[in-house]
């Protein structure tokens, strides 16, 4: 496993943002296991999570010159990734949007940098049905950007239904033609879990998990 994946699941883990047990998830599954990127809560935590996204960025080799943060979530990860390229000398404009339109002042729903004309990588907490970021695609293009890269903290590699068996990522990837990147997944995961003394407990649970719902590698 790189560095940055096994470097992100033990600050998640450390950030209490990695959680076992059940959860109910937006698409009604019951998994054995929850991140909560809200827990990046401090200074120290979001940079060490901006490290991670990074590098799995530059791995990828994704070509961009603006970052895009999807409200809520997004924001502070996308803000804390353009710092991060700062401090290793790039210098990148930031942008994201509004769940509400907003009428005075400088209106509308977009804030920061203009995205016309921009080759946008947008930065999200987590993928799993892809509605979030099928979402951020819309509101990107409408302005005038073009999508460059996805990336995500943790691809929990789902399949969509019986019968597509692609998870959101392979599909949006299709659909679109962007790349679509994770700092993590399940597999990374479970692989983690395979070397935790801690997480003994969990394999069980996350492989059943996998077997019913995981999508093809
Ligand atoms: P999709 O829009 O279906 O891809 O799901 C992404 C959203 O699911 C996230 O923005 C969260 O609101 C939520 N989520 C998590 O935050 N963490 C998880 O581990 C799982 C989910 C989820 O509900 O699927």
């Amino acid at each position: 496993m790189s560095d940055h994946r096994t470097r992100f699941l033990q600050l998640a883990l450390e950030a209490d943002a990695l959680r076992f047990g059940q959860f109910t998830l937006k698409s009604g599954r019951v998994s054995p296991y929850f991140f909560n990127a809200g827990r990046f809560d401090s200074g120290a935590r979001l940079a060490g999570l901006a490290a991670c996204y990074a590098d799995a960025v530059d791995e990828a080799g994704l070509d961009f010159d603006l970052v895009f943060g999807p409200a809520y979530k997004g924001i502070p990860l996308a803000t804390a990734l353009v710092c991060e390229y700062a401090r290793r000398g790039r210098d990148l404009p930031l942008a994201f949007n509004r769940k509400e339109a907003k009428d005075h002042g400088e209106g509308g729903t977009l804030v920061g940098a203009p995205l016309a004309g921009r080759r946008v990588l947008v930065v999200d907490d987590v993928i799993t049905a892809g509605t979030a970021i099928r979402e951020a695609l819309g509101i990107i293009r409408a302005a005038g950007g073009t999508v460059s890269g996805i990336v995500v903290a943790l691809d929990r590699q789902e399949i969509a239904s019986a019968q597509d068996r692609r998870s959101a990522a392979q599909a949006v990837a299709a659909e679109s033609g962007v790349p679509v990147v994770a700092v993590a997944g399940l597999g990374d995961l479970l692989a983690f879990a395979a070397g935790n003394d801690k997480l003994a407990a969990y394999r069980e649970p996350l492989q059943a998990y996998r077997a019913r719902y995981g999508c093809q590698p």
